[in-house]
């Protein structure tokens, strides 16, 4: 006889602002600390899953603890059947549709959904999709970079094992661009993934122009060109550019997906779980990737990538931009550049005590 699948008998969330190893300085911003809300999905087996969200700014953090507070409650009673679910949730907030808070609200509980399975099984949820904990290979993610300032930092990101290091684009001209890419390229070496984000601040003639100047450097993707939306854009970008293009931690759920592949917008995809649908949505965007032979990697929530993508057929990197580790009882851990999903569940236990520091909203 098999256990019974559990219900939810609750959902609680909190908002805390946690500390980072280093500033993220985009083409638009500077983050300096994560805004996170973290979701607790409460079953009646006594088991509590959890998950985070990465709420980009303070700004959104009470409207999401709220909204996820508010479905939640919808959600009682039902049993912890993520596929299910997230029909359900699809017929809820069809006519509202699933871009912005909506979304991130319906993927944070998907993902706790699947950690509160994986605890319940006490299995990791890699396992529970039908694949194995296996080392997943692991890029270093900067923001705007000085290659002389921060030397130390890019050397010691090599001392850890990484063969692969992200750095920002498009905060300043194209000259800037140029002088950062080569000085860390001459510092990295030859044998380095190198990657550049544009973070969506550049036009397509703009992109075309400072693509073409940079393909001298061996870079692995130029990322985000062009604003998301805008997948003919990418699509033009993409026809001359020299270097893969990568894309897709602003597209939503897989249907949006369906469409920037089918715009050709992008060599490379890196779906992000918190707008992809959480791990259901996931699944449905590696099979995509698959049947159109794309390379898929991850966004950010480094923990809950590493179960999933080693169950991508087409992995590729995976980012490694630790928003969590401070109120984690068990950061993610880098070996030889890699990452290896830990379970039970998706890995994630809170540190009660971290929590409490940085706690904003409850
Ligand atoms: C990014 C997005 C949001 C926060 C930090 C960094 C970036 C990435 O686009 O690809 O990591
Ligand atoms: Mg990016």
């Amino acid at each position: 006889m098999s256990k019974p699948v559990p219900a939810i008998r609750g959902v609680k969330t909190r908002a805390i602002v946690a500390p980072i190893a280093r500033p993220v300085k985009t083409a638009f911003a500077t983050i300096d600390a994560a805004p996170l809300v973290l979701i607790d999905v409460e079953t009646d087996s006594g088991i509590t899953g959890h998950s985070y969200l990465f709420a980009y700014t303070k700004l959104t953090l009470k409207a999401l603890t709220h909204l996820i507070e508010e479905i939640g409650r919808e959600l009682v009673g039902r049993p912890v059947a993520p596929f299910d679910l997230m029909a359900a949730m699809d017929a809820k907030f069809r006519l509202l549709s699933w871009q912005g808070l909506v979304g991130m609200a319906v993927s944070g509980l998907d993902m706790a959904c699947w950690d509160a399975l994986g605890k319940a099984a006490e299995k990791p949820v890699v396992e529970l999709l039908g694949g194995s904990p296996k080392p997943i290979k692991a890029y270093d993610s900067y923001g705007v970079v000085d290659p002389v300032a921060d030397e130390k930092a890019l050397r010691r990101s090599l001392d850890r094992g990484f063969r692969g290091i992200k750095i920002k684009g498009g905060d300043g001209d194209a000259a800037n661009d140029e002088r950062v890419v080569a000085g860390v390229r001459a510092l990295l070496g030859p044998d380095v993934a190198l990657m550049i984000d544009f973070n969506q601040s550049l036009d397509p003639a703009e992109a075309t122009r400072r693509i073409e100047r940079l393909a001298p450097y061996d870079l692995t993707w130029i990322e985000e060109p062009v604003a998301q939306e805008n997948l003919l854009g990418h699509a033009k970008v993409r026809a001359t550019s020299p270097t893969p293009i990568q894309a897709g931690e602003n597209w939503w759920f897989p249907r949006g997906f369906a469409e920037a592949i089918a715009a050709g917008a992008s060599d490379f995809i890196m779906p992000d779980l918190m707008k992809c649908g959480g791990v259901t949505g996931w699944l449905r965007v590696a099979g995509q990737a698959e049947a159109a032979s794309i390379p898929m990697s991850s966004h950010l929530f480094v923990e809950a990538s590493a179960h999933v993508l080693a169950v991508t057929p087409t992995a590729h990197w995976l980012e490694f931009l630790d928003f969590a580790g401070a109120i984690l009882v068990r950061p993610v851990e880098i070996v030889d550049g890699t990452v290896t999903a830990r379970g039970p569940g998706l890995g994630l236990e809170w540190n009660e005590a971290a929590v409490a520091k940085y706690l904003v909203l409850q």
